[in-house]
């Protein structure tokens, strides 16, 4: 059977609870600044959710919910402004330490460093906000545990397609086989699922509800050895807590014989 080589990551709802109380808040901020009154509530921006990446989530909420807005001349400029000025409210709010890591997620990464095992992330979050989330959560020094941090604009289809992970995988050279990833929401698992590899999915207070078809097995968390998770689906082996050897069972399932 193929090994298990590396473990790819998604950052938004998977290493952090990140949208509600960082990204939202910093979309609104952003629309205040330009003197918008726009205001994302929490349910809205569930809604909003649907569209990954935040500029076409900004191009989507003029197009479904707000279609009366008269657009500038320079559209694609206005709407990259409004994202730049919230990538930097987003990252202030990193700095500030606004957002933990969820539970498990620092323990899992430490155990699968001190294993060998490569890491990486496929996200369709703006670069800069993934470096503000490790440097303000794991140190400076964590961005070097990441062999590739695929994020962003890098791909122009974002999740749900599957090029962010195809970008990854082809810059490890690795094949889907050696690879297990992590997700949280229906566009993740659609992403990771189109580019055929094992995923386990941690869910959040926005994609509870979602359809998670194609995953290897749905928790509510990763949890840690004094606070177990709750299986929605999937085998877990015995697990009460998400660590590699629970990471390794799921793989040899889905591959090995
Ligand atoms: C989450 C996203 C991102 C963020 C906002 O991506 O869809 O668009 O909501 O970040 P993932 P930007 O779960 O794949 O990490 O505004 O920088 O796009
Ligand atoms: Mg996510």
């Amino acid at each position: 059977m193929t090994a298990l080589s590396a473990l790819i990551f998604d950052v938004d709802g998977t290493l952090a609870d990140t949208e509600r109380d960082g990204h939202r808040i910093a979309f609104n901020l952003a629309f205040k600044e330009a003197g918008l009154d726009w205001v994302w509530s929490p349910e809205l921006y569930g809604e909003l959710l649907i569209v990954t990446g935040g500029k076409e989530r900004i191009r989507h909420y003029l197009a479904q919910y707000n279609t009366g807005f008269e657009k500038p001349a320079n559209f694609d400029q206005f709407v990259a402004g409004l994202h730049a000025a919230k990538t930097t409210f987003y990252t202030k709010l990193m700095s500030e330490g606004a957002i933990p890591l969820r539970p498990g997620v620092e323990r899992l990464l430490r155990e699968a460093r001190e294993a060998g095992m490569r890491i990486a992330i496929a996200t369709t979050t703006t670069p800069e906000n993934v470096t503000a989330l490790l440097t303000y959560t794991l140190g400076e020094a964590s961005l070097g545990w990441f062999e590739v941090i695929g994020a962003g604009d890098v791909v122009p289809a974002k999740k749900p397609a599957p090029d962010i992970y195809h970008y990854v995988m082809e810059a490890m050279n690795l094949t889907p086989e050696q690879c297990v990833a992590f997700e949280d929401s229906f566009n993740g698992i659609r992403s990771a699922d189109q580019a055929r590899l094992t995923t386990i999915i941690t869910t959040n207070g926005y994609t509870a509800e979602d359809d998670f078809t194609g995953a290897a097995v749905v928790l509510d968390q990763m949890g840690e050895p004094d606070d177990a998770f709750t299986v929605q689906s999937g085998d877990v082996f015995g697990h009460r807590y998400l660590n590699l050897d629970m990471v390794r069972a799921i793989h040899k399932a889905a591959h090995g014989r």
